[in-house]
Order: structure tokens, then C-alpha cells, then sequence
């Protein structure tokens, strides 16, 4: 299909689990959609090798319970993770809970199969661990949001299956910065929410207050031993907490159309941007949540204002902190036109280089990054 499309000049948007919330996996100029979810093979798993090879559109939670049967697991989650596929998490090089002890997408990556922009496929799945054979030139599809080549198959790391049951803490803290100390070794996720999202979860999804007093934030940890809390520190653990973090996002899109903003904020400034948004004076419902660990900030506005003026007015704060306007959902075309802004102009040079010589006719969803 991608063949006929190079010849006749038609642009094709390549599209996984469609989870994306920056838009880079929907037609905006009547592209061809092509749907990669009925990729689903899953190869059989290498025990020994701790790997295993499958079809782009195997969705996460098929490939981790796969690799659970093999007494293995894979090394990224997310809360999508029944819809969201691997090619479409490799396309966004995705992050999730559990970045902080295993990396992103990319970390996961051994090999690819990709259909290129003229339709040939490139193959560069190999078999080895580690080779040292010139440019990985297929790596670039990481993070390249279907806008180089088509994913179609990923041979991917996978890990030793944690021993004995990860405990879950919820710890309330004054400041985001307080919930640093807890990045020890043998914790697998460092999540934060703030009161306003403890309280919408509490509201519609029946779950109870888990402390008597309110705080500003609310930082989860997922670990093998439990954390040292300081005795000052109001802290509950159970692993029925994750729902408290998990149903955030579904609750809030039930209040109306959120306007989605993901960072990333230097770990030395994130309750400055905190104090920052709160004294933008938005008037619309604002949640922080996220990822603590990657200083991922995942910022969702509901109200009537403006979206584009909520966007603008986030990034710049985020800019000016130093920050990274994407973190984990890419740039899509939401961010296009923030990631030009944003991005230092010899790599963007680098960057159309690249996209000229992968797809020469720009016909691979030309509206991320490049369009907006
Ligand atoms: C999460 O961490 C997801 O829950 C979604 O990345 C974040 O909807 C969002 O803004
Ligand atoms: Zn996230």
C-alpha cells in the first residue's frame, strides 16, 4: 500500500492503538490511514536470550502478558496499555510508570522491520545483543512518529519478572521536590498527583479519601521494600493505591475537552513550575500529574478558555524553566509548531535532513512536526 501511495504522491498516516493526545496518528489533510493493528504476531519468546519478536500492532498488554507466561516481562507500562501498541509506543519512543528503573521505549529497542517511504522493507531486526556495525540507521524511527518509515515488527529486550509482590505507597507531601528523596534503588515507579486530581477521582470514581487531611501532592511509590516515610509524613500503603493514579486521566476527560499539555521540567525546579502555572491565574480546573521521576508533567486544563492561548501560555513558563515541551506523548502536531520555536536551528536543519532523505516525496504523516 505504502507503494502505490509513493507513486501517486498520496500522504498515508501510519496508526497503532490511536492513544496518541498530540494528533500524530489522524488524518488532518484526508491522508490515507493505514492501521498497523493487524500485525499482531507474537514470536515466540527467547528465555534465554530474554528477548522476543512481534508485529507493530501487538498491543502492550498482549506483549506483557506474553512475556509474563515466559516468566518474563516487558519493560514499559502504561495505563493505555490495552490499546496502545508497540509500533505506536516505539513511533513515540512512550515512557509510563515504570521509566525510572527501565528506561523508555527506546531502552526496549533491539531491532525493527520498517517500510520505507518508495514501500520496499528494511530489516534490521538481527539476532544479537550488542553489534558494532556502522550507523543504526532504523533507530531513527524511535520517536519519529511514522513521519520516516513504517514500523511493522520490533525485536525487543525483556526483563526478569520482579520477585515477591512490589509494594504500593502513597505518601502526602508539602512540596514535589520532598517526593525526590524516594528515587532509591529497587523502586520501579514515582508517580505524583495533586489534591485537585485526588479529589475529582474521589468524587466519580467512589474511591475513598485515603488520609484525613488534605495535602498539596500525593506521591506514589511502587517499590520491593517499603520507603523510608519520615515519621512527620502522612503515608498509606496498598496496592489497590495505583487506581487512585490510573483513573485520572478517564475521570478528567469526563469533565469536558481537556486541553492536554505533557513536559518535562528540570528535577531542580518543579515547584517553581508549579508556583508558575498557579500564578498564570487560569481560570479553568488545572491537574498536575505524572511521572515524578522524569520531572514528567502531564498538565490538564478543563474550562472554556482558549486551548492554544492555555498552551502557549504553559509552554513559555516551561521554556523559560528550561524544560522539554514533550516528555513522553512526542510532538505530533499539537507541538509542531513549539517544537520549531524550541528547538536549537542546526538540529532542526538536521532534522529536515533526515526527514528529506527517508521520504523524499513527504508523503509519511507530513503534518507532525513539520506541519501545525
Ligand atoms: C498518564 O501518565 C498518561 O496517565 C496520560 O500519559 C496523561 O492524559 C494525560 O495527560
Ligand atoms: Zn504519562
Amino acid at each position: 500500500m505504502v507503494s502505490i501511495c509513493h507513486q501517486r504522491g498520496v500522504p498515508v498516516v501510519p496508526q497503532g492503538g490511536n492513544t496518541g493526545l498530540v494528533g500524530g496518528s489522524i488524518p488532518h489533510h484526508g491522508e490515507v490511514v493505514l492501521s498497523l493493528r493487524r500485525l499482531d504476531r507474537l514470536g515466540a519468546v527467547d528465555q534465554r536470550g530474554r528477548e522476543v519478536t512481534v508485529g507493530a500492532g501487538v498491543t502492550l498488554a498482549a506483549l506483557r502478558e506474553h512475556a509474563r507466561q515466559a516468566g518474563l516481562t516487558y519493560g514499559v507500562d502504561l495505563a493505555s496499555r490495552d490499546s496502545a501498541t508497540v509500533g505506536g509506543t516505539i513511533a513515540t519512543n512512550a515512557g509510563g510508570m515504570n521509566v525510572v528503573v527501565n528506561g523508555d521505549t527506546r531502552r526496549q529497542v533491539l531491532g525493527l522491520e520498517v517500510v520505507m517511504a518508495d514501500g520496499s522493507l528494511a530489516n534490521h531486526l538481527g539476532n544479537v545483543v550488542k553489534e558494532s556495525m556502522g550507523p543504526d540507521s532504523l533507530r531513527l524511527m524511535v520517536g519519529s512518529e511514522g513521519s520516516l518509515g513504517v514500523i511493522t515488527a520490533a525485536r525487543l529486550r525483556l526483563l526478569s519478572a520482579q520477585s515477591g509482590e512490589q509494594k504500593v505507597t502513597l505518601i502526602a507531601v508539602e512540596q514535589l521536590a520532598d517526593g525526590l528523596q524516594y528515587l532509591t534503588p529497587g523502586v520501579s515507579a514515582v508517580e505524583f498527583f495533586s489534591q485537585a486530581c485526588l479529589d475529582l477521582v474521589i468524587e466519580h470514581r467512589a474511591l475513598s479519601s485515603p488520609f484525613p487531611t488534605a495535602a498539596p501532592f500525593y506521591v506514589l511509590i511502587e517499590s520491593a521494600a517499603l520507603p523510608a516515610v519520615p515519621d512527620t509524613a502522612m503515608a498509606v500503603v496498598d496496592r489497590k493505591l495505583w487506581s487512585y493514579r490510573e483513573t485520572i486521566t478517564e475521570t478528567i476527560n469526563q469533565q469536558g475537552v481537556p486541553t492536554k499539555i505533557d513536559v518535562a521540567i528540570p528535577l531542580g525546579r518543579l515547584d517553581e513550575f508549579v508556583t508558575r502555572v498557579e500564578r498564570l491565574g487560569l481560570e479553568d480546573d488545572v491537574y498536575l500529574y505524572g511521572h515524578l521521576a522524569e520531572g514528567n508533567f502531564h498538565v490538564n486544563v478543563v474550562g472554556g478558555s482558549d486551548a492554544v492561548e492555555v498552551e502557549d501560555r504553559v509552554l513559555g513558563v516551561v521554556i523559560e524553566l528550561g524544560g522539554a515541551i514533550a516528555s513522553e506523548h512526542g510532538i505530533g502536531v499539537a507541538k509542531a509548531v513549539w517544537w520549531r520555536r524550541s528547538t536549537d536551528p542546526a538540529v532542526l536543519a538536521i532534522n529536515r535532513r533526515i526527514k528529506h532523505t527517508f521520504d523524499p516525496g513527504g508523503i509519511l504523516n507530513p503534518s507532525v512536526f513539520w506541519g501545525g
